[in-house]
């Protein structure tokens, strides 16, 4: 085996369930980050993000020896880059570019103890070219070794991108089971790629070069957003002609070639809902329906509001004695989809913001998979199921969550946004 140490660079979401996996096969693993808390944590054999089973795997690691978490890196065989990769802050209507800088800073911080042989790989999702940028932060700051871009197979250092493809609350299964997309440099790259994840992931792993490996992950979020998208626009469509659309969708599905998806209060999650945008700021002009689609999801959140508002004011038209303030509203989910306790990027719990900055009176939020909820506003507060449906006046269902489904809601006033009461 040509490597004996491992170090992944960023221990989130994606790079501390593989370091352990590289860690239950008895490799040493060095997990790096600059979160002093993650790195104590994961230290203790605890773990700081919630997933399924990782707890185990990462304490069992831990307690025998094969993992250990540091703020600086070391010299390690293979290095995996596990970094966020956000957009820049950009202005309203503006298109957001991807922001590189966590890359450039890991590439930065891995350098110095960079030698002959060593294989980089860039997991984290990423626009097209930035696996040779860092390819070149690396030789930059490294002039004493030679990399695939200047001299190719014979490189000192070998550099692929091999994205994530997993899906949160299965990462654990995913991470052994799914396909790879391995892009490397050159071809002696892409093989020890192989070489490396064939440690434990049991699905193919397919190899291509980095550019093709990139646009990949970016075109399988992309395909997502574009069909929910289109589920979303349905959804608006069918409120103007009186339809049930989970009746049409489930009609419509029924055709052996269709599988339309579901439509919500908009689409959430750091992968989704950014991910697109690395395209279409790389390719405007060719970039029309992941654009579009973009702006159908990122929309559906002020649409829901509009329906919301709405029912406030039917419900204080039949009830004149009421003012705005005594309207309680019960908003069902905030996690960005369901049976998570995930808010990031929530379209719930935006709604659930923004409806609070609008609406004098009480906002219940029934969230069963989070304990505490501090929003700073004083009016949002979480409540309990049951004493939400009995309290609230108007009942808004944001997340699929298995806790809603069996609720009989029938002579309520509701807006349901996933299709569980209606
Ligand atoms: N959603 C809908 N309708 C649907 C399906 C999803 O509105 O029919 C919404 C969800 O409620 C959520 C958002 O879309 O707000 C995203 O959820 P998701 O389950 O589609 O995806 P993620 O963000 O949890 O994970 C995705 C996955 N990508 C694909 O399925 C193509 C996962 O495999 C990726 O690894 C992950 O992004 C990532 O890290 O990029």
């Amino acid at each position: 085996m040509s490597f004996e140490t491992i170090s992944v660079v960023g221990l989130g979401y994606i790079g501390l369930p593989t370091a352990a996996m590289f860690a239950s096969r008895k490799i040493k693993v060095i997990g790096v980050d600059v979160n002093q808390y993650a790195v104590d944590t994961i230290n203790r054999g605890e773990i700081h993000i919630v997933e399924p089973d990782l707890d185990m795997i990462v304490k069992a690691a831990v307690t025998e020896g094969y993992l250990k978490a540091v703020l600086t890196p070391e010299s390690a065989d293979a290095f995996l880059i596990a970094v966020p990769t956000p957009f820049k802050e950009c202005a309203e209507g503006k298109i957001p570019e991807p922001d590189l800088k966590y890359i450039e800073t890991a590439s930065k911080a891995i350098a110095p103890v960079l030698k002959k042989g060593d294989l980089v790989i860039l997991e984290s999702t990423s626009p097209v070219g930035a696996t040779e940028q860092m390819a070149e932060w690396l030789a930059e700051a490294r002039t004493d070794l030679t990399f695939p871009q200047n001299v190719g197979e014979d490189a000192d250092i070998n550099i692929a991108h091999c994205p994530e493809r997993v899906l949160p609350g299965q990462v654990v299964r995913e991470l052994v089971e799914n396909d790879r997309v391995i892009g490397g440099l050159t071809n002696k790259c892409s093989k020890r790629s192989v070489e490396l994840y064939k440690t434990f992931v049991k699905g193919e792993c397919v190899v291509t070069n980095a550019r093709t490996a990139e646009m990949a992950k970016l075109t399988e979020n992309s395909c997502r957003d574009v069909q929910i998208a289109f589920a979303n626009e349905l959804s608006v469509i069918c409120d103007k002609l009186d339809i049930n659309v989970w009746e049409l969708i489930s009609l419509a599905n029924r055709h052996p070639r269709i599988n339309i998806l579901q439509p919500g209060p908009g689409v959430g999650g750091h992968c989704i809902a950014v991910d697109p945008w690395f395209i279409v700021s790389k390719t405007p002009e060719e970039a029309q329906i992941i654009h579009t689609a973009r702006r159908v999801n990122d929309g559906k959140p002020a649409y829901v509001i509009g329906k919301i508002k709405l029912a406030i004011a039917d419900y204080l038209l039949e009830n004149q004695k009421l003012t705005s303030q005594d309207v309680v509203i019960a908003c069902y989910g905030l996690a960005f989809k369901a049976d998570i306790d995930d808010l990031r990027e929530s379209p719930a719990e935006r709604i659930v913001q923004q409806i609070a900055d609008i609406h004098p009176g009480k906002i219940l939020a029934v969230e069963p998979n989070i304990n505490c909820y501090s929003s700073h506003k004083e009016n949002i507060s979480l409540t309990d199921l049951s004493d939400a449906k009995k309290q609230a006046d108007i009942h808004v269902l944001l997340v699929d969550h298995k806790e809603f489904k069996s609720l009989d809601m029938s002579d309520m006033i509701v807006i349901d946004t996933k299709g569980v009461w209606s």
